[in-house]
């Protein structure tokens, strides 16, 4: 039993792992000081890349990125 229960664990943990650390996430949740679940153009001028890439990213132009959005981020 404990043997499942580690086994679920590490499974739990490797998938977690992928959701939430992924390099973009990271960047993301790091980027989106407010929590808002959005990075706004202020929010954006903290990373050269992203405010580079910012329009781009910005694909339905409301002027802030989605999560969704930011996954097109390529570093
Ligand atoms: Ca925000
Ligand atoms: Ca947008």
């Amino acid at each position: 039993m404990k043997q499942l229960i580690a086994a679920f664990s590490l499974m739990f943990l490797a998938i977690s792992a992928t959701v939430i650390a992924s390099p973009t996430n990271v960047r993301f949740a790091h980027l989106d000081k407010d929590m808002n679940g959005q990075i706004s153009i202020i929010e954006a001028k903290q990373d050269k890349e992203v405010m580079k890439q910012f329009t781009d990213l910005d694909e339905n132009d409301d002027e802030v990125i989605s999560k969704t959005e930011f996954k097109s981020f390529k570093p």
